[in-house]
């Protein structure tokens, strides 16, 4: 079958080369190996592909400016200023080398295991992926006063290499049309693609990526580019997060050793939650790993030396690594030779030797720059001790909580509407907002597998509160015991009592605050609900469309214009303005009734949104959730959780 065949794993290379080659086909075949995913989120790593070989080409020190643009008919044009491909042939394969750097597929790919890319080294891998996942490729390269072009379709070359003419310019210019065939959807996101190019521009201080979306008649352009590099990165997320910074500088550090550099940028802020991103050449490592854990140590190292060298700190006081990330934004950025990641979906780094440089750096330099700022280490230091205190009355509350029962598994909430099923796998807890819609839901339900809990009002604001409050408050209180799984430290998912947590608001701004509000608490206190995807939010229709008997609940605009179509005449188009609106059997049928319900699973990266967002939402300073909510007032009906 020519489908499974090995171009060119037999003679013509040499046993040094551990590349394994194969064609095309097998990244058509199976997709998921290479990009991780065909959903949305599969979609955009394409154009991350192309970009990030810019990327290598700017961190080699010969491109400048990066452009990407979103065209109007659903392609994608990525251009680079650096130095073009070497416009030579590849002897062994006897093609143009641009031929085969979009042709033939390099060691496994990201998801696949094996080869991976330096800073400024393996240029080009993942364009041939890009290419076999695309209906169309065009690429001109700029190199040595000429143009040269050659297009591809599914793969395959339909325009073989050729020269076009003399050129002053220099650079690589791609343009791709996602194949409809793998994807499920071929539409970007400009917002997504444009904060993945708003980090890269700030992990790569002084590139610039300019993003053009020309697909409605309002154009967009945004260009970021950022010489402060990962303290910019920190300030942005500070600013973000609409809260005070207890210091003025972002605190930098970085160094290298070998072929590795490793830096890092942190600002604590007045908050009691933390921010820590950390990358392994340009990635998210969403699970951290050495770099990351080098840092907490060396954090929690030097600010105890400092805190007891000067006495801020009592004799019998100790900082634990938790204490000293209170208030915390940082990011720590690595870049090294031979990454090693210890999950398969590289989200965690492995390199011991990356901990050890990461911890060295922050061990001297920071030790050094607490000395030299007296004032900034004190407010630090001070901050971090008053976080042990916190601990310690959460302590305090929490014994003081479950010697009270409350926490206990054999109390429920008063208003919970408990199923009769006891089989965590087959029950569902439904987060209803609202006691009115909450009767409905408890009318509506399926009582045997399908529990409703009401909750009143806003839920505590966790962004501001201390666990202390948080054990005690009256909105927690009832989903934590419903849930009977605990909370931080004592979380125990074996003692979760449903399969399914289903978020039930409004598809308004207020129910988008209840989402988010509910989202944060469980990313921050009951992380593993999320990530072992018991968190769901339902999704309810946004219109009913009637003519006679005939009704069709509509969940996005274009829905409910197909349904006009589809019933014609004298449609009755209803707008839904919330829950509270539908009957007990409305309600049912769109939202509830598993035969036909929407409902979308919770990702961590969801619930790192929600938690980004959610600080805007809730946090102190007005402005930035002013504009927010103006920003996305239109569009409120499906923000995004
Ligand atoms: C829009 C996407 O892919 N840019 C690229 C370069 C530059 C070099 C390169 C790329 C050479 C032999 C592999 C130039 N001069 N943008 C891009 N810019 N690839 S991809 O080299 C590829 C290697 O085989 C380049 C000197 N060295 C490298």
């Amino acid at each position: 079958m020519a489908e499974e065949q090995n171009v060119t794993t037999e003679q013509s290379y040499d046993d040094s080369q551990i590349q394994v080659l194969e064609g095309l086909e097998a990244v058509r075949k199976r997709p998921g190996m290479y990009i991780g995913t065909t959903s949305v989120k599969g979609l955009h790593h394409l154009i991350y592909e192309i970009v990030d070989n810019s990327i290598d080409e700017a961190l080699a020190g010969f491109c400048k400016q990066i452009t990407v643009i979103l065209n109007a008919d659903g392609s994608v044009t990525v251009k680079d200023d650096g130095r073009g491909v070497p416009s030579g042939m590849n002897t062994k394969l006897g093609k143009p080398t641009l031929e085969v750097i979009y042709s033939v597929l390099h060691a496994g790919g990201k998801f696949g295991g094996g080869g991976y890319k330096i800073a400024g080294g393996l240029h080009g891998v993942g364009a041939s992926v890009v290419n076999a996942l695309s209906r169309r490729v065009e690429v001109t390269n700029r190199r040595d006063g000429k143009a040269y072009y050659i297009a591809f379709e599914q793969g395959k070359t339909v325009e073989p290499f050729r020269e076009l003419g003399d050129t002053e310019a220099h650079g690589l210019t791609v343009r791709f049309w996602p194949d409809e065939t793998i994807f499920e959807t071929t539409v970007f996101e400009r917002e997504t693609v444009a904060t993945r190019l708003r980090e890269q521009a700030f992990l790569n201080a002084g590139v610039n990526i300019c993003l053009r979306d020309e697909r409605y008649e309002e154009e967009v352009e945004e260009t970021f580019c950022f010489e402060g590099g990962i303290r910019t990165f920190v300030e942005y997320l500070n600013a973000q997060k609409g809260c005070s910074v207890l210091h003025d500088d972002v605190i930098y550090v970085s160094g290298e050793k070998d072929s590795s550099i490793a830096e890092v940028a942190l600002q604590y802020n007045d908050t009691y939650s933390n921010i820590i991103l950390s990358f392994a050449n340009n990635m998210h490592t969403i699970d951290g790993g050495t770099h990351e854990s080098g840092f907490r140590m060396a954090l929690s190292k030097v600010l105890n030396e400092y805190g007891k060298k000067y006495k801020i700190l009592k004799d019998d006081e100790k900082l634990t690594g938790e204490d000293v990330l209170e208030g915390l934004t940082a990011v720590v950025s690595v870049k090294l030779e031979d990454a090693q990641f210890e999950s398969q979906t590289k989200a965690k780094l492995g390199n011991s030797e990356i901990r050890t440089l990461v911890s060295n750096i922050v061990a001297d330099q920071l030790a050094t720059y607490l000395e030299e700022n007296p004032a900034t280490a004190k407010i630090i230091v001070e901050k971090s001790i008053e976080a042990a205190r916190g601990r310690e009355a959460a302590r305090r509350a929490r014994e003081l909580t479950r010697r009270k029962g409350l926490l206990e598994s054999s109390s429920l909430p008063h208003k919970l509407a408990d199923c009769n099923e006891r089989r965590m796998e087959y029950t569902e807890l439904y987060l209803v907002e609202g006691d009115s819609a909450g009767g409905t839901a408890k009318d509506g339900r399926e009582s045997q597998f399908q529990a409703i809990l009401p909750l009143r009002g806003k839920i505590l604001n966790v962004e501001k509160s201390r666990l202390d409050r948080i054990y005690s408050s009256d909105s927690i209180t009832p989903l934590i015991q419903a849930l009977g799984c605990g909370i931080g430290s004592e979380f125990d998912l074996s003692k979760l009592r449903y399969g399914k947590v289903i978020i039930m608001a409004d598809a308004d701004v207020d129910g988008a605050h209840i989402r988010t509000l509910l989202l944060t608490f469980f990313f921050r206190h009951m992380k593993p609900l999320v990530e072992n995807g018991h968190i769901y939010a339902a999704v309810p229709p946004l219109y009913k469309v009637s003519r006679g008997k005939a009704e069709r609940y509509a969940f996005s605009d274009e829905e409910k214009d197909m349904y006009v179509e589809e019933l014609g005449g004298n449609v009755r188009v209803e707008r839904y303005k919330g829950l509270g609106e539908m009957d007990k059997e409305q309600l049912w049928e769109t939202t509830m009734n598993p035969e036909t319900r929407i409902l979308k699973r919770i990702t961590i990266e969801d619930a790192l949104r929600a938690d980004a967002l959610f600080s805007i939402l809730m946090g102190d300073k007005v402005e930035p959730r002013r504009a927010f909510i103006e920003e996305n007032a239109k569009y409120v009906t499906n923000l995004d959780v």
